[in-house]
């Protein structure tokens, strides 16, 4: 009896996590959908790309924004290097959340053109540093 009490309390982290589905490029857009997403650690985001040849790679929330650098900003930052649908693969990729700290990203595609054009994304956003803020800093960046 215990033990299989013990065994249901373990699976509870497992049950709690959520996977957030990010479209990239959904009709044919240079768009995260949605572009803001709040995580909790242990939850994975899949992004899958659904047009064109796009990457989600995280960036600086203001200053140098566009282009993300390859591998990303850190600490925990992540780049999926470019995935193209050109091929009709639907090619995804899989964050893990391992922070509760914000994290923005966006697309390195045409040397920071997507980026420019509004192609970004947010995890945990703050009060301070909002999701409408980082777009805005991309688009003049
Ligand atoms: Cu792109």
């Amino acid at each position: 009896m215990f033990a299989k009490a013990f065994f249901l309390l373990a699976l509870i982290p497992s049950i709690l996590a959520v996977d957030h589905a990010v479209t990239v490029g959904q009709g044919n857009t240079l768009s995260f959908t949605p572009s803001s997403i709040t995580a909790a650690v242990g939850d994975t985001v899949t992004f899958t790309v659904v047009s064109r040849n796009h990457s989600v790679t995280t960036t600086n929330f203001s200053g140098a924004v566009c282009p993300p650098p390859p591998g990303g900003v850190g600490p925990n930052g992540f780049d999926s290097g470019f995935l193209s649908d050109l091929d009709g693969s639907l090619p995804s990729f899989t964050y893990k959340v391992v922070d509760t700290a914000p994290h923005f990203g966006a697309c390195m595609q045409a040397a920071g053109g997507h980026c420019r054009a509004g192609m970004t994304f947010a995890i945990n956003p703050t009060t301070t540093q909002t999701y409408e803020q980082f777009l805005a800093n991309a688009r003049s960046s």
